[in-house]
């Protein structure tokens, strides 16, 4: 049996899957679920300032910061790294919600500049090298706990936005966020969702984050979280293959839920075993050539 425990960025998770941001995120009992039920890991729904109450405009509601201590704490009960996902549309809400979060107790913070399809939010800052490297760099100035970047895949150039991240101060990234996608009702004729464009998500996405991944891993020394479309395990392996340190899963978890991380560590562990590898970390990078 291989050992499946990784360390990312200095934390130390039993197996190298995380709960990805707002899928089962949105309370602290769901994110201690998917602790509890065998995610190394989790990572909240993305959290925003919200002066009173919910924003709708996003595809979930949100608690706002005020509110979302109680969520961490009861996610924390889980004995497992909890990382706050935060939202903001400039340096000075992004740290300030840093704070706040970090004094709720989360392990690390991944800062959303990736969300497809809020306005003035979002891949509207990730997709712009500067406006990275000084949203990480205020907020690395402004916490202690680790910071990951979570990118967008809708650039030209994935690798110019992870330096910018890693110039900023980011102890790792993680990618891919959803890509922009519609879908149009054939018998109203207009797009499905209200806002027009929303994001995909799902199997279909996996060569597109394994292609990031992979463009990641040639550009930045610091650690990456690959994430999009992973099934199995074996999926996990490509990631890990590609360059990734550990995985997050979002889409399977809505349909699999309990279920979803033991059957990934049994799939991961079954893949490397037999393959004579002792760890995930034994394969990180590795399609890249060299011993
Ligand atoms: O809440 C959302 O609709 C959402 C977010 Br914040 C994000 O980062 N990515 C996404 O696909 N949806």
């Amino acid at each position: 049996m291989a050992e499946l425990s990784v360390e990312i960025a200095g934390l130390k998770l039993q197996n190298p899957f995380i709960l990805a941001s707002g899928i089962w995120g949105e309370t602290g009992a769901t994110l201690a679920r998917a602790l509890w039920s065998g995610a190394g890991a989790a990572v909240t729904k993305s959290i925003v300032e919200v002066p009173h109450g919910f924003i709708n405009a996003m595809g979930l509601p949100n608690p706002g910061i005020d509110a979302y201590g109680e969520e961490v704490e009861e996610a924390l009960r889980a004995g497992k790294p909890v990382i706050g996902s935060i939202f903001g549309g400039n340096a000075r809400e992004f740290s300030k919600l840093a704070r706040r979060m970090e004094g709720y107790g989360v392990q690390a913070l991944e800062l959303n500049l990736s969300c497809p399809h809020a306005k003035g939010y979002g891949a509207q800052l990730g997709q712009d090298p500067d406006i990275t490297r000084k949203i990480t760099a205020s907020v690395k100035a402004a916490v202690r706990i680790p910071v990951f970047v979570k990118l967008t895949p809708n650039v030209s150039s994935i690798a110019t936005i992870g330096k910018a991240a890693e110039a900023g101060g980011a102890d790792g990234i993680a990618a891919i966020n959803t890509l922009r996608g519609m879908a149009i009702d054939l018998e109203l004729g207009r797009p499905v969702l209200s806002h027009g464009s929303g994001g995909y998500s799902g199997p279909g996405v996996k060569p597109v984050g394994i292609a990031c991944v992979y463009e990641l891993y040639g550009a930045v020394r610091i650690p990456i979280i690959g994430m999009g479309g992973i099934s199995s395990g074996a999926d996990a392996a490509e990631y890990l293959l590609a360059g990734a340190a550990g995985v997050q899963v979002g889409s399977l978890v809505h349909r699999s839920r309990d279920r979803t991380f033991p059957r990934l560590c049994r799939e991961l562990d079954r893949f490397l075993t037999a393959r004579h590898f002792r760890s995930p970390r034994a394969i990180t990078g590795k399609a890249h050539g060299g011993p």
